[in-house]
């Protein structure tokens, strides 16, 4: 073996024995590099004879190759194990079971409000949705409230910021002002049809939505829920108000073993009025009296702030809480825990 072949085999031997890239650019540096074996010889030829420069320079220059091409074989092999290595690490099992997600429900109220909107809609009612910083006058002036009523209070109502001090804003503290805004665009919509004495398609109208009142126990949240309705044209009776909410109580609880009472009462916006009171004949509840809505014919005075003639146009309007109904609905005795976020009881909705 000659000096050239014990450097190719040592060469080779240094490559094949380097495990990473690293190693085997430090061992290419021993061989090839600036004081490497091969360049050392190269180095050492100044003193031979122009013959011999040439047969030993070829000879140099073959190994040279020789090792070259085995450093470079030995790149390609360690870039292959790597990607090897990777291609098993980030293997993918595609015959493996998912990962389950966590289904996600409705929360009980709004289970409550689809249920509402879904019979009243059945019954040719639109569904009005609107805000919930309301002026003070579609809030309780539109709705015949005394200046000196004490729903107007600081007790009772989240004034805020944005309005003047006699036009101030609140958080609306029912959802009768969404209704007015809705009457007030109707009648303006059918106006000239009204004023050339036409028939205007009636105002049958539901607004579900959130409502404020300075009030928090075990039963009233700062935050609760309410439904509206309002039915008006030129002959809508208490009869209809019967009608229709007596087919509600029996569609939402799905049962027909359900009677109704209405009990005289008083709010500004309606003469007569009336408390809705129903009472189960069978089930957990049955034979007690549950208060579920107030009622009553609208006020003359909410009928013109809408816009109409109230010797022309008549009709009633109710009002319920959606926290309650659902309460009554699925058996839950604490108001808080809707408004808690626990998911224990939350998941108990499937849906
Ligand atoms: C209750 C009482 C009620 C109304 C709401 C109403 C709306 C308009 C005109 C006239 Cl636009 N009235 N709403 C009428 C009677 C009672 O709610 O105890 N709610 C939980």
């Amino acid at each position: 073996m000659t000096d050239l072949d014990t450097i190719v085999a040592n060469a080779k031997a240094a490559f094949t024995q380097a495990a990473m890239p690293a190693d085997l650019e430090n061992a290419k540096a021993l061989f090839l590099g600036k004081t490497g074996r091969i360049t050392e010889l190269m180095k050492g030829m100044g003193q031979l004879s122009v013959d011999e420069k040439k047969s030993r320079g070829a000879a140099i220059n073959l190994s040279k190759q020789a090792i070259e091409a085995a450093l470079n074989d030995r790149r390609l092999a360690l870039a292959d194990a790597e990607l090897q290595m990777q291609l098993k690490a980030e293997a993918l099992d595609v015959s493996l079971p998912g990962v389950p997600h966590a289904q996600g429900g409705l929360h009980p109220v709004s289970l409550t409000l689809e249920r509402i909107e879904a019979i009243f809609g059945s019954m040719g009612f639109d569904v009005a949705q609107g805000p919930e910083i309301e002026t003070d006058w579609f809030n309780f002036t539109a709705l015949n409230t005394p200046e000196d009523h004490p729903a107007r209070s600081m007790h009772d109502t989240f004034y805020v910021e944005g309005g003047t001090e006699a036009a101030p804003n609140l958080l609306r503290t029912h959802t009768s002002p969404m209704q007015i805004r809705h009457a007030v665009q109707h009648v303006k919509k059918h106006r000239a049809l009204i004023d050339a004495g036409g028939t205007m398609p009636e105002i049958r109208v539901i607004a579900p939505g959130r409502t404020y009142r300075v009030d928090s126990d075990a039963t009233h949240s700062p935050m609760f829920h309410q439904c509206e309705g309002l039915w008006i044209g030129e002959n809508v009776s208490f009869k209809d108000l019967k009608f229709v909410f007596t087919d509600f109580c029996r569609a939402f609880f799905e049962s027909d073993d359900l009677v109704l009472r209405f009990r005289p009462s008083f709010f500004p916006f309606t003469e007569p009025s009336a408390e809705i009171d129903i009472q189960f004949q069978t089930g957990p509840l049955a034979g007690k009296w549950l208060e579920v809505a107030g009622s009553g014919q609208v006020h003359p005075n909410v009928v013109r702030n809408m816009g109409l003639d109230p010797e022309k146009f008549i009709g009633f309007a109710f009002g319920m809480g959606p926290d309650r109904l659902t309460m009554l609905r699925y058996g839950v005795n604490d108001l808080r825990l809707f408004f808690d976020g626990d998911i224990r009881f939350l998941s108990q909705f499937q849906n």
